[in-house]
C-alpha cells in the first residue's frame, strides 16, 4: 500500500487543490462509480508499459489508479516525468491531462488502439462481486479491502517464490518436525476463510493458471502455489537478477502438471533406483566390513545424475566430465559410467597391480569411459576425475579439465562438454575451494558455461550435525553468490528429483549458468561401513532406523498405482542380482589390477611410437627468434590510431633493440619461448593474478589502447597466420581454485604448455592440497601426467616475510628422487632422471635457460610438472641477459652453468668453489669481482635442482681437486635448497673416481634418509649409500677433501626480515662469508 500512496503523493502537485486525502477518496470512489462496464484491467508488468483502460464515465475518476495497478502506474509516471516517449499514448495523454489540471474522470482519453485482452488481462467485475451483481455503477464508493485484498493475494505469490521452500517437505527423516506454514508465507494479509472462494486475478508474474485461467479462486490459488513450491521441492531462485531466468523458474515449477511424468518415466526411475540400491547391497553383503562408503539413503543420486546426463545428451551434450567424493563413488562408476562391475569388484580383492606406480584406494580412483546413451541413443564420453581425500579439491580441476576440452574442441558456448560436481552437505558448506570454484564460473577465460551441482545431502558430515558444521540456513548456500538457482528436493520422492535434475539440464544448457541440486536424504549407516552412528545421532538413527528404503517406497507406490507389478518389480532386482554375481565370478579369476584401467584422462596416440627416452631440440632458428622479438616489440601492424601507453612505447622500444642487438631479458626470453611453441602448434596458456601485465610490469603481454575502452593487442596472438592459439588471462585472487583449474586444463592435452603463475611465489602455499595432493603424488597414485608449468616469483629483495621465498624446501620435500642414489651414467642420464621424478624444480638464472626449459615440457616424451623459482630483480639486471647465441638450434637447457670465467682456465690454481642456485649468483659474482678473485674462486650454479645433475656436479668437483667446496643460499639455512642438495652433493662426490670424503657429512638435523640407513645398519640390510659405496664407479681417492659446507643465513622460524636494515646487513654478511679466508 505505501507504494499507491507515493503514487498519489507524486501525482498530488498535478492535482490543483487536491489534498491527500481527497485525492484517496477520489481515486476509489471513482472505481465502483463508473466500472459498470465489464473493463478489462491491465495485466501488470511494469516493464512493458501497455495502453491505458478504457475510459469511466463522464462522472468518474481513474478507476484503474486502483487496486495493485497502483504499483504500475506509479512507475509508469515517474518514467513519464523523465521522459514522456516511454509510455504508451494514451497514458502520456492522461498524465498531461492531468497535469494540466484536467477534474478527475476527465484526465483519461482512449488510447489510438486496445490490444485484445491478453493471458493476464480479465474482467474486473470479476474481480468486484457487487459490481457484477448490480451490472450499473451504484454510486457507492468502493471498498479500500479490494485493493489490500487483491495487494494481498499478490505478495502471498511472491511469498511462496521467495520463500515457499522453507514451507516444503524436504526432509525425509523430518528432523526437525512440521513447519509453520502460515507464519512464513502468508503473513499478515488479513484474508480470511470467507476470502477464500472469492476470485483474484493473477499476476503475470505466476503461472498456477492453466492457459484459459486468469483469475482464481484465492482457495485454488493456495493449493496451487503450495503444489509448486511445499511439497518436496523447494525452489530458491527470486534472489536471481534477472527477471527472464526468474520466470523461466517459475514456469517450470508452477505450471499444473509440471512435475508429472509417465508410466515409462516412471518405470525406469523404478529401474534405476533398484539398480543403485541392488549395487549398494550386493557389496554389503560380500564385503561386509570393507569401507565402501555406501549411498544407502541417498540412492537417488544415481537416477539423477542418469536423468541429467540423459537431459543433456537430448539437449546435445557429448562429454561430461565429472567430480565427486567418496559418497558413492562406486555406485556412480558401475550405475552411471557403467565400469565393468569386474574390474570394481577386482579392487576389493587385494590384488597387486600390474603397472606402476603406488596406487590408491578405490572410492578415489578416476574412470573414462565412451559409450551409447540408451535413452538418447547418441554417444556420450564421460570422465570421473580422480580425486584425493582432500574433499571438494578436485572441483577447478574438473573445471579446467572441462574448459580445456571445451576450448580444444571449439565449443565455445559449452554445449558439447559440460561438468558436473558432486558434494557432501558438510563439505560444500565447508571448504572454501567451493566458493572459489563458484566465483570463477562466470569468467572470460574460465567459465564452463554452466556446472551442474548435485548435493548428496544425507544431513550430516561424519559424525558433526548442520547446525555445528555451519552458519547458513543451508548448505547450497554458497551457491547464491553466482546467482545459481537451487532446487532442494526430498530424495524419497523419486518423481520430484526426476523434475528437479531435468529442469537444471535445461536451465544448463538455456543460459549456461551453474545450478545446484540439494538432494535431502539420509544416510542409512555410519560415515562408513564400520562406524556407528548411535553413538552420536541416537535420535536421527533410532528414526532412519524404522524407514523403508526409497526402493521399497516408490517400487510400493507404483504397485499400487498399477504402473508395475510386483513380479516386474522382483525381476528387475533379480536380473541386477544375477549381473553383480556373474561380475563377481570374473573378478575372482583376476590375478592383477590395471591402475591404467582407471585412468580419466587418457593421452591416446601421444606416447605411442615415442622413445621414452628421446628429447626433441629445445634451440630454435634464428630466423624464429628474430621475428617472434620483432612482432613482441611492435604495437598492431595496420593500426596506427591504437594509442599506446608512453611507457609501453619505451618498453617496446627497448625490446626492439635487444633483438636487433641479439639480445633478450627475461621478459623476452619467455615470449620467444611462448612464441615458438605457438609456431610449432603448440597451445599455451599463461594464467594467474595480474599475469597479462605481470605483477613486475615486465611481460606486458596485453596492450591497452589508451583512449578506447577494452580495446586491447595481444602481441603473442599475432605472431603467425596459423600459429596455435595463445591464452593470457588474469585470473581471480585465488590461489587453490585457480592453480586447480590450470592442472585441470593441463590433463586434457599433452601437446599445450600451461602456466600458473603465482604474484609472489610465497602464496602458492594457499594452494598447498593441489600441490601435495595432485602434482606431485597425481603420477603415483593415478598413472596420470601433467607438464604444468608454476612459475613462483623468489628471492631475498628486503621486501618482507612474505615476498621473499617461494619455500623450495617445499618443494623438494615432495620430489621423489632419492638423495643417496647416484643414477647409472648412461647416454640418457638426464632424460632417464627426468622420466623418473616425479616432478622438475628449476631455478633458472639466464633468460636463455628459461627459454629452453619451458621449450624442454613439450620436448619431452612424457610430462612432468615444473616448478620455477622466478626472479624479480634479474627480471631487469642488466647482466641477467641471453645472446640468442645461447637459444639456436644447437643449444639446449642447462643443468648446471659451470663457471667460465678465469677460474675456469686455471682450476688447480682456484682455492673455493662456490655452488649456487638462482639471482645470489650474480651478487657472487660481483663480490667476487670487488675482492679481485676472479681466478681463486669458482661460482657454479645449479639451474635444476631436481633431478640433481649428480654427474655435472661430479665433474665440477672434479675439475677443482685444490678447492675448497661451499653451497651459498640466501634463503635460511633451514629453508632454500641446502637441505635438497647437502646429500647429494655427498652422493655425487662418493659418485666421483677421484675422491673420498675425509668425514661423511651428518645431515643436520638428521634426515630421513639418515635414519633410513641407521635402521638398515641396525637390521643388517645394507643402504641404498652402501651399495653406492661398493659402485666400481664410485671409488674414491684419499684426498682428504671435506664436504660442500654451508655459507648464508643461520636458521629461522621466518623466511626473511621484516627490516630493510636488517636484510642488508645479512646480504653483506652472507658475502663476506663466502669469501671468507681467501
Ligand atoms: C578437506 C577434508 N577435511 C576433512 C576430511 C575428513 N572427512 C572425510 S568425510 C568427512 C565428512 C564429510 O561430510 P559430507 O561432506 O557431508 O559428506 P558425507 O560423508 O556425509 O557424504 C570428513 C570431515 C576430508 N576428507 N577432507
Ligand atoms: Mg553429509
Amino acid at each position: 500500500m505505501h507504494r499507491t500512496r507515493s503514487l498519489v503523493a507524486g501525482l498530488l502537485p498535478l492535482i490543483p487543490g487536491a489534498a491527500p486525502e481527497r485525492l484517496a477518496v477520489w481515486l476509489v470512489k471513482g472505481y465502483v462509480q463508473n466500472s459498470s462496464a465489464r473493463a478489462p484491467l491491465a495485466a501488470l508488468n511494469i516493464r512493458q508499459y501497455s495502453a491505458a483502460p478504457p475510459p469511466p464515465t463522464q462522472a468518474a475518476a481513474e478507476p484503474f489508479l486502483n487496486g495493485s495497478s497502483s504499483v504500475y502506474v506509479e512507475e509508469m509516471y515517474n518514467s513519464w516525468l523523465q521522459d514522456p516517449k516511454s509510455v504508451h499514448a494514451s497514458w502520456d495523454s492522461f498524465f498531461r491531462n492531468a497535469s494540466a489540471g484536467a477534474a478527475p474522470g476527465q484526465a483519461y482519453q482512449a488510447p489510438p488502439s486496445l490490444a485484445v485482452p491478453g493471458r493476464h488481462e480479465i474482467p474486473i467485475t470479476a474481480l468486484v462481486p457487487q459490481m457484477s451483481m448490480s451490472g450499473v455503477s451504484t454510486g457507492l464508493p468502493i471498498d479500500e479491502k479490494i485493493i489490500d485484498d487483491h495487494l494481498a493475494v499478490q505478495a502471498i505469490i511472491r511469498s511462496y517464490q521467495i520463500r515457499g521452500h522453507f514451507g516444503a517437505s524436504l526432509d525425509p527423516i523430518q528432523i526437525e518436525g512440521p513447519k509453520d506454514l502460515n507464519e512464513r508465507l502468508k503473513r499478515e494479509t488479513h484474508l480470511e476463510e470467507k476470502d477464500m472462494d472469492r476470485i483474484f486475478k493473477l499476476p503475470a508474474t505466476t503461472y498456477i493458471g492453466k492457459p484459459d485461467e486468469r483469475a482464481l479462486p484465492l482457495r485454488e490459488i493456495l493449493s496451487r502455489l503450495e503444489a509448486a513450491y511445499c511439497r518436496h521441492i523447494g525452489v530458491e531462485f527470486m534472489f536471481i537478477n534477472s527477471l527472464e531466468q526468474c520466470n523461466w523458474i517459475r514456469k517450470r515449477f508452477e505450471t499444473p502438471g509440471a512435475m508429472s511424468l509417465d508410466a515409462e518415466g516412471k518405470r525406469l526411475l523404478l529401474a534405476r533406483v533398484t539398480r543403485a540400491a541392488g549395487f549398494e547391497a550386493f557389496l554389503a553383503r560380500k564385503w561386509t566390513s570393507e569401507k565402501r562408503f555406501g549411498l544407502e539413503g541417498c540412492e537417488m543420486l544415481i537416477p539423477a545424475m542418469k536423468t541429467i546426463i540423459d537431459k543433456s545428451s537430448e539437449l546435445g551434450v557429448e562429454s561430461i566430465i565429472m567430480g565427486m567424493p567418496h559418497r558413492g563413488r562406486l555406485n556412480v562408476l558401475a550405475n552411471v559410467c557403467r565400469k565393468p562391475l569386474e574390474q570394481i569388484f577386482a579392487q576389493f580383492a587385494g590384488l597387486e597391480a600390474a603397472d606402476d606406480g603406488s596406487g590408491d584406494v578405490k572410492y578415489h580412483l578416476g574412470t573414462y569411459i565412451e559409450r551409447l546413451n540408451r535413452v538418447t541413443n547418441k554417444n556420450i564420453r564421460l570422465a570421473v576425475v580422480a580425486n584425493p581425500s582432500h574433499l571438494e579439491a578436485v572441483d577447478t580441476i574438473v573445471q579446467g579439465k572441462t574448459r580445456a576440452e571445451q576450448f580444444y574442441k571449439g565449443d565455445s558456448e559449452g554445449k558439447k562438454t559440460m561438468s558436473i560436481l558432486l558434494h557432501g552437505d558438510a563439505a560444500f558448506s565447508g571448504q572454501g575451494i567451493v566458493y572459489e570454484t563458484f566465483t570463477l564460473s562466470d569468467l572470460p577465460d574460465y567459465t564452463t558455461r554452466g556446472t551442474i551441482h548435485i548435493v548428496a545431502n544425507n544431513q550430516i558430515g561424519f559424525t558433526t550435525d548442520p547446525r555445528h558444521s555451519r552458519s547458513s540456513p543451508y548448505c547450497t548456500d554458497v551457491a547464491r553468490v553466482v546467482n545459481a538457482p537451487i532446487f532442494h528436493v526430498n530424495a524419497d520422492d523419486p518423481e520430484a528429483v526426476m523434475h528437479v535434475c531435468k529442469v537444471a539440464a535445461e536451465w544448463r544448457a538455456t543460459f549456461h549458468k551453474d545450478v545446484v541440486v540439494d538432494l535431502v536424504s539420509y544416510r542409512r549407516g555410519g560415515h562408513n561401513e564400520i562406524d556407528e552412528p548411535m553413538f552420536t545421532q541416537p535420535l536421527m538413527y533410532s528414526k532412519i532406523r524404522k524407514m523403508k528404503s526409497v526402493m521399497e517406497k516408490y517400487s510400493a507406490k507404483l504397485i499400487e498405482e498399477g504402473t508395475v507389478t510386483k513380479e516386474e518389480v522382483d525381476d528387475v532386482r533379480n536380473k541386477y542380482e544375477k549381473i553383480c554375481e556373474e561380475a563377481y565370478v570374473k573378478a575372482q579369476k583376476e590375478t592383477q589390477i590395471r591402475y591404467k584401467d582407471w585412468l580419466d584422462s587418457p593421452w591416446s596416440g601421444f606416447f605411442e611410437g615415442k622413445n621414452p627416452l628421446k628429447m626433441g631440440n629445445t634451440g630454435v632458428i634464428e630466423e624464429t627468434l628474430k621475428h617472434i622479438g620483432k612482432r613482441f616489440s611492435s604495437t598492431p601492424p595496420n593500426a596506427a590510431e591504437f594509442v599506446v601507453h608512453k611507457g609501453i612505447e619505451r618498453i617496446l622500444r627497448a625490446r626492439m633493440e635487444m633483438v636487433e642487438t641479439r639480445t633478450v631479458d627475461w621478459a623476452l626470453g619467455e615470449a620467444m619461448a611462448f612464441g615458438s611453441l605457438l609456431k610449432e602448434g603448440i597451445h599455451v596458456r599463461l594464467s594467474g593474478q595480474d599475469v597479462e601485465r605481470g605483477t613486475f610490469s615486465h611481460r606486458h603481454h596485453v596492450l591497452h589502447h589508451q583512449t578506447s575502452d577494452k580495446s586491447t593487442y595481444k602481441p603473442l596472438c599475432n605472431l603467425y597466420p596459423d600459429q596455435a592459439p595463445y591464452t593470457v588471462c588474469n585470473s581471480s585472487l585465488s590461489e587453490f581454485g585457480v592453480l586447480g583449474f590450470e592442472l585441470g586444463y593441463s590433463m586434457t592435452n599433452p601437446n599445450a604448455l600451461v602456466c600458473w603463475e603465482a604474484q609472489f611465489g610465497d602464496f602458492f602455499n594457499t594452494a598447498q592440497c593441489i600441490i601435495d595432493q595432485f602434482i606431485a603424488s597425481g603420477q603415483s597414485k593415478w598413472v596420470r601426467q601433467s607438464g604444468i608449468v608454476l612459475l613462483l616469483p623468489h628471492g631475498m629483495e628486503g621486501m618482507g616475510p612474505e615476498h621473499s621465498s617461494a619455500r623450495p624446501e617445499r618443494f623438494l620435500h615432495a620430489c621423489s628422487e632419492d638423495p643417496e642414489t647416484f643414477p647409472a651414467e648412461t647416454e640418457e642420464f638426464a632424460i632417464r632422471q627426468l622420466h623418473d621424478t616425479n616432478m622438475i624444480v628449476a631455478n633458472c638464472s639466464t633468460p636463455a635457460n628459461y627459454f629452453h626449459i619451458l621449450r624442454r615440457q613439450i620436448a619431452m616424451p612424457f610430462r612432468k610438472p615444473l616448478i620455477i623459482f622466478t626472479p624479480k630483480s634479474l627480471l631487469r639486471h642488466p647482466e641477467a641477459k641471453s645472446s640468442f647465441d645461447d637459444m639456436v638450434e644447437t643449444t639446449g637447457f642447462k643443468r648446471v652453468i659451470p663457471e667460465a670465467g678465469l677460474a675456469a682456465s686455471q682450476p688447480e690454481a682456484v682455492r673455493k668453489v662456490i655452488f649456487c642456485s638462482g639471482k645470489i649468483y650474480y651478487e657472487l659474482k660481483k663480490a667476487r669481482e670487488d675482492r679481485g678473485l676472479d681466478s681463486a674462486v669458482a661460482i657454479t650454479r645449479i639451474e635444476q635442482i631436481c633431478p640433481f645433475p649428480f654427474d655435472l656436479i661430479r665433474d665440477e668437483i672434479n675439475k677443482y681437486p685444490n678447492a675448497e667446496l661451499k653451497w651459498a643460499q640466501e634463503e635460511h639455512k633451514n629453508m632454500g635448497v641446502w637441505s635438497f642438495v647437502q646429500p647429494r652433493f655427498h652422493t655425487a662426490m662418493q659418485g666421483s673416481s677421484e675422491r673420498r670424503l675425509s668425514t661423511p657429512p651428518q645431515p643436520s638435523p638428521p634426515d630421513a634418509s639418515w635414519w633410513r640407513r641407521q635402521w638398515a645398519r641396525l637390521a643388517g640390510r645394507p643402504s641404498s649409500a652402501d651399495v653406492i659405496a661398493s659402485h666400481p664407479s664410485a671409488s674414491v681417492s684419499e684426498s682428504g677433501r671435506g664436504p660442500v659446507s654451508y655459507v648464508g643465513r643461520g636458521v629461522s622460524a621466518s623466511p626473511a626480515t621484516g627490516s630493510k636494515r636488517q636484510h642488508l646487513k645479512e646480504a653483506a654478511q652472507l658475502l663476506e662469508d663466502a669469501f671468507a679466508g681467501l
